[in-house]
């Protein structure tokens, strides 16, 4: 290893140790955390089955970043260079239209065996894999409602998806020896206001109970739900709102799924997690950057992920919390979104691992406020970037900005011969 990373490590490690922080505890700690990798950012939501279906569902992704990935194979390519430069062992979020088959098969007869070549190439990685029915990009979505809808042929269509995801989930966990989390999202909703709000969530709430009625073993799977407070043409009224799946996941033991983009813009979804986790067993995060609205943006080192990492660290949650990304955009390398979002969401976790939880505590119990101040804000700039370097070097990964050399090289070699002469 590199002296002047070793020699900044052991420099740093003296000063969090005054406040009786253990840095290598915290680093052991730091090498449990899997990290979801959501597969739909290396190709701008698109999947496989239905590749000329335009993206819908009131979720967008703009730019044109040459190099998307086309095929299962080279999805597969890019998520390992991606993960050759992140370090720790990771998860990989996959979504039903991804399955990588040559069969023309509709998303309600989707198996197990359209998904092998994943399993086996997540076996070989050593990766988890977690999974995602996919309600839109689909004819059957097109008018904007699939679980809810009211046409029960339409929304038979849907609950026999979510059936055969669970399914497809269920095989992922046996084969890979850990659980894969199955997340429920679905994007109906009315543009306008409706004059009935009751019936589409009776009927969200009925399809749900249908899907979910084969009970499968959690060390396989574990459902979630994830709520929303709009997309784009479903400003109005979405069916699946926070309230909904609150009330759903409390009473039915599911996970919630809190994505950080669905709620009103100054709320937050690390001041949740303490309040959710008192009452539900688990909960799944959809980490993610929104600005002005939910536009997925790459995450970024803000206050908001670090709040999260804190809430997850102080309250000794992270044993229940399953940590998913879940950005796209399209105006950047597709490879560097990940690494530069996943590398950010381990780097805040670390960042909370050393932070004198007991001391700041301690400090808030007796009143003296301005110690819990004063001393939070003289931490934020402690060296962690010292330990960071340090956790990524012993984890064979690049240290700093190093590995954008390595992103601009796969650029050259692999990305940029993907492109057809006409799209450049
Ligand atoms: C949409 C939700 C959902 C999707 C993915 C593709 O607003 O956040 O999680 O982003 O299923
Ligand atoms: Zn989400």
């Amino acid at each position: 290893m590199d002296a002047s990373v070793m020699n900044s490590y052991n420099e740093a490690k003296r000063l969090y140790a005054a406040h009786g922080i253990d840095v290598e505890k915290a680093l052991e700690k730091l090498k449990e955390i899997k990290i979801s990798l959501h597969c739909w950012q290396g190709d701008d939501v698109r999947g496989f089955l239905f590749k000329d279906k335009e993206l819908s569902g009131g979720i967008a992704v703009t730019g044109s970043y040459p190099g998307r990935a086309e095929t299962p194979q080279q999805l597969r390519d890019d998520l390992e260079k991606a993960l050759s430069l992140i370090p720790g062992k990771h998860k990989v979020n996959l979504h039903a239209i991804y399955a990588d088959t040559d069969e023309q098969v509709d998303l309600d007869e989707l198996e197990p065996r359209h998904f092998q070549r994943w399993v086996e190439w997540a076996r070989e990685q050593g990766l988890g894999l977690d999974f995602n029915p996919t309600y839109f990009s689909h004819p059957k979505a097109e008018d904007g409602f699939t679980l809810s809808h009211a046409d029960d042929e339409i929304r038979q269509f849907w609950i026999r998806h979510g059936k055969a995801s669970r399914k497809i989930a269920e095989h992922f966990g046996r084969e890979l020896g850990q659980p894969c989390v199955t997340n429920v999202w679905i994007p109906d909703g009315y543009k306008d206001v409706p004059v009935d709000r009751l019936s589409p969530r009776e009927r969200l709430k009925a399809s749900l109970d249908e899907i979910f009625s084969e009970a499968i073993d959690s060390r396989y799977n574990i459902d979630a739900v994830e709520s929303k407070l709009f997309g784009l043409g479903s400003e109005s009224y979405v069916v699946g709102s926070h309230e909904f799946y609150m009330g759903y996941g409390l009473t039915r033991g599911k996970a919630i799924c809190l994505d950080a983009g669905h709620f009103h813009p100054t709320e937050v979804i690390s001041n949740k997690l303490s309040s959710i986790l008192l009452f539900s067993e688990q909960v799944l995060l959809h980490v993610s950057r929104p600005v002005r609205w939910d536009s997925d943006h790459v995450v970024t080192m803000d206050d908001e992920l670090l709040e999260i990492a804190r809430e997850l660290v102080r309250g000794n949650l992270l044993g229940r919390t399953h940590i998913g990304l879940d950005f796209f955009d399209g105006s950047i390398n597709h490879i560097a979104a990940w690494v530069i979002g996943t590398r950010n969401t381990i780097k805040a976790l670390l960042r909370a691992l050393l932070e004198p939880v007991e001391e700041l505590k301690a400090i808030e119990l007796a009143g003296d406020y301005t110690s819990r101040l004063a001393l939070a804000e003289e931490f934020k700039s402690y060296p962690f970037g010292a330990v960071w370097d340090y956790y990524c070097a012993s984890q064979g990964v690049p240290v700093r900005e190093q590995w954008l050399d390595v992103v601009k090289a796969y650029e050259q070699d692999v990305l940029w011969p993907r492109e057809k002469p006409n799209k450049i």
